[in-house]
C-alpha cells in the first residue's frame, strides 16, 4: 500500500470522519480509556429517552418481557472486560481494494462491560424447543445494501445461551455513552464486533434462522459476488505493537534513537488463548519470540514485549505475529474476500534507527 497513491474516495472519508479507530499508543492501557475506544456505526446514533425506552423480549418464548432500565439495573449484574475488534479491522490492506470504512490497523478496544447474562434472562422468559435462533434488533436505522432496516443480527440459541454473553449498560463504571449503545447494548465475547448490537429495542426468539441483511448478506466471507461464503464469527489472532520511538506527521513513519529498545503491545484471538508472540526487525524475515503478559480477563487481550537492539543504524521493518491455542498464527500477507473482512496479516511498521 503505497503512501502517496490515491485510493480512497470521499465516501470512504465520510466514514472514517464518523467512526475512529484507537490510536496505537493507546495500547499501553490494559483497558482501553471509552473515548479512545474504536467506534463503529453504520447508521446514525439514535435518540433515545431513557424514561420511555423499554426492552422487548418476545417470540417464540413462554414469558414475554418488558423492561425498563430500573428493571434491567435491578437483576443480578456482572462485569467482564472483552476485546472488540471491527471484522473489517485490515481492510485499507486488501487488494483488490474493498470501498468500505477504511480500518488499517486500529479497529479495536478493550473495555469493563456491565449489565446482565443474556442467558438468565432468556431462561425467565422461557425460551420455547422450537426456539432456533435469538435476533436482536437495534433502534438504529437506514439503507444498507439498497435494503431499508433496522441494525439486527441472530445467534443461534447455543451461542446466545454461552457463558459471558450480557446485556451492558455500563462500560469502564460509567453508563454507556450515546456512540457505545447507549442505554443498552449486547457484547459477545470472542466475536467480532458486529455481533454485539447497541442501542437494542428487541430480542426476539425465532423458529427459523434469520435473514436480515446483516447476517444473510454482509457478513460473509465471499470469494466472489455470487458465493455464499461462511459467516464471519470468532476473531482471529492478532497481535499489536505501539509503534515505537517518534512519528513524522504526515507519514506517520518512526525515528528511533539507536540503542535496546522495549517494544511493547498487546495480542488477542477469538479462538484460542494466545500462546505466543514473535518479533521480527527485518520485515518478517527472521523472527524471535516475545516475553507474554497478563491480561485483564479470559475475554481480554493480552499484554507481550520484547527487548529489541537494533544492529546497525538505517531503515527497518518492524512486525510482529501472533499464535492461539487451537494453532492460527497469523499470516504474513493478506487474502481478499469481497467484504475485506477478517484481515489479520501482521502488523508492518517502518522504522529509521539514528
Ligand atoms: N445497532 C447497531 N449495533 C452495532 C453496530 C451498528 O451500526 N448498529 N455496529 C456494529 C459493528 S460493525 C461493530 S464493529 C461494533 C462496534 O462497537 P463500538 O462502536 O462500541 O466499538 O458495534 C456493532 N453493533
Ligand atoms: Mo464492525
Amino acid at each position: 500500500m503505497a503512501l502517496d497513491q490515491p485510493m480512497f474516495d470521499l465516501r470512504e472519508l465520510q466514514l472514517a470522519a464518523r467512526n475512529h479507530g484507537v490510536p496505537l499508543e493507546a495500547l499501553r492501557y490494559p483497558i482501553t480509556p471509552v473515548g479512545l475506544h474504536y467506534l463503529l456505526i453504520h447508521f446514525d446514533i439514535p435518540a433515545v429517552d431513557p424514561g420511555s425506552w423499554r426492552l422487548d423480549v418476545g417470540g417464540a418464548v413462554g414469558f414475554p418481557l418488558s423492561l425498563s432500565l430500573d428493571d434491567v439495573r435491578a437483576r443480578p449484574q456482572v462485569s467482564v472486560p472483552v476485546t472488540m475488534e471491527c471484522a473489517g479491522n485490515g481492510r485499507a490492506g486488501v487488494s483488490p481494494h474493498v470501498v468500505s470504512q477504511p480500518w488499517v490497523l486500529e479497529a479495536v478496544g478493550t473495555a469493563e462491560w456491565t449489565g446482565i447474562p443474556l442467558r438468565g434472562l432468556l431462561e425467565d422468559a422461557g425460551l420455547a424447543d422450537e426456539a432456533v435462533e435469538v435476533v436482536f434488533e437495534g433502534l438504529d436505522s437506514g439503507i444498507d445494501g439498497g435494503v431499508e432496516q433496522h441494525y439486527a443480527r441472530s445467534l443461534t440459541v447455543g451461542q446466545a445461551m454461552a457463558d459471558d454473553v450480557l446485556l451492558a449498560h455500563t462500560v469502564n463504571g460509567d453508563p454507556l455513552p450515546p456512540q457505545h449503545g447507549f442505554p443498552l447494548r449486547l457484547v459477545v465475547p470472542g466475536w467480532y464486533g458486529m455481533t454485539s448490537v447497541k442501542w437494542l429495542r428487541s430480542i426476539t426468539a425465532v423458529r427459523e434462522p434469520f435473514a436480515g441483511y446483516q447476517q444473510a448478506q454482509a457478513y460473509r466471507m465471499r470469494r466472489s459476488e455470487d458465493d455464499d461464503g461462511e459467516p464471519v464469527s470468532l476473531i482471529a489472532p492478532r497481535a499489536l505493537m505501539i509503534p515505537p520511538g517518534i512519528p513524522d506527521f504526515l507519514t506517520r513513519a518512526r525515528l528511533v534513537d539507536r540503542g535496546p529498545v522495549r517494544i511493547e503491545g498487546r495480542a488477542w484471538s477469538g479462538r484460542g488463548d494466545i500462546v505466543g508472540v514473535e518479533f521480527s526487525a527485518d520485515g518478517g524475515g527472521s523472527w524471535a519470540e516475545a516475553e507474554l503478559g497478563e491480561s485483564a480477563g479470559r475475554h481480554a487481550w493480552r499484554g507481550w514485549s520484547y527487548l529489541w537492539e537494533p544492529a546497525a543504524t538505517g531503515a527497518c521493518e518492524l512486525c510482529c505475529a501472533a499464535r492461539d491455542a487451537a494453532g492460527n498464527r497469523q499470516p504474513p500477507h493478506a487474502s481478499w474476500n469481497v467484504g475485506g473482512y477478517a484481515n489479520n496479516a501482521v502488523q508492518r511498521v517502518a522504522v529509521a534507527v539514528r
